[in-house]
């Protein structure tokens, strides 16, 4: 049994969870904050066999890693991408820290 920490962007939290949800996972949701930057985060726990931690991992990577994203241009950014000839710009998004740790033992009541 393992149980996972990953700490992820909160915007990547609902469709993260979803996922994992709609594959078995069970998942709990903790608001965190970055000790560095002092960002609004979100920590995700998820205990798992073994043998489920490589796609847990595929499915973070996917729904929370960091990634380029399309996003509307807006207010005076749109004088400097107007030469495009798009309202969309790409920009960075996601990113995840992922811990997984050995549990002994795991038991519900
Ligand atoms: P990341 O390394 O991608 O970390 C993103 C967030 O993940 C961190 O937010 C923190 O909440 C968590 N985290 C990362 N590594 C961790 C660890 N070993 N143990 C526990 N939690 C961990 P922040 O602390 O606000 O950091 C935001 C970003 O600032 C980091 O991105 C990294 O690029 C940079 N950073 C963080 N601490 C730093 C430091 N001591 N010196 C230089 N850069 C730092």
């Amino acid at each position: 049994m393992k149980l996972i920490l990953a700490i992820i962007q909160s915007a990547d939290e609902a469709d993260t969870v979803q996922e994992l949800n709609a594959h078995g996972f069970f998942v709990t949701k903790l608001s965190t904050t970055g000790g560095f930057l002092k960002a609004k985060n979100t920590t995700l726990l998820i205990g798992t066999e073994d043998e489920k931690v490589d796609g847990v991992i595929e499915t973070l990577r996917k729904f929370a890693g960091h990634r380029m994203q399309l996003s509307p241009v807006t207010g005076a950014d749109m004088r400097i991408f107007s030469h495009t000839g798009s309202n969309m710009v790409e920009v960075p998004a996601g990113g995840c820290v992922v811990f997984v740790l050995d549990i002994d033992k795991a038991e519900k009541f």
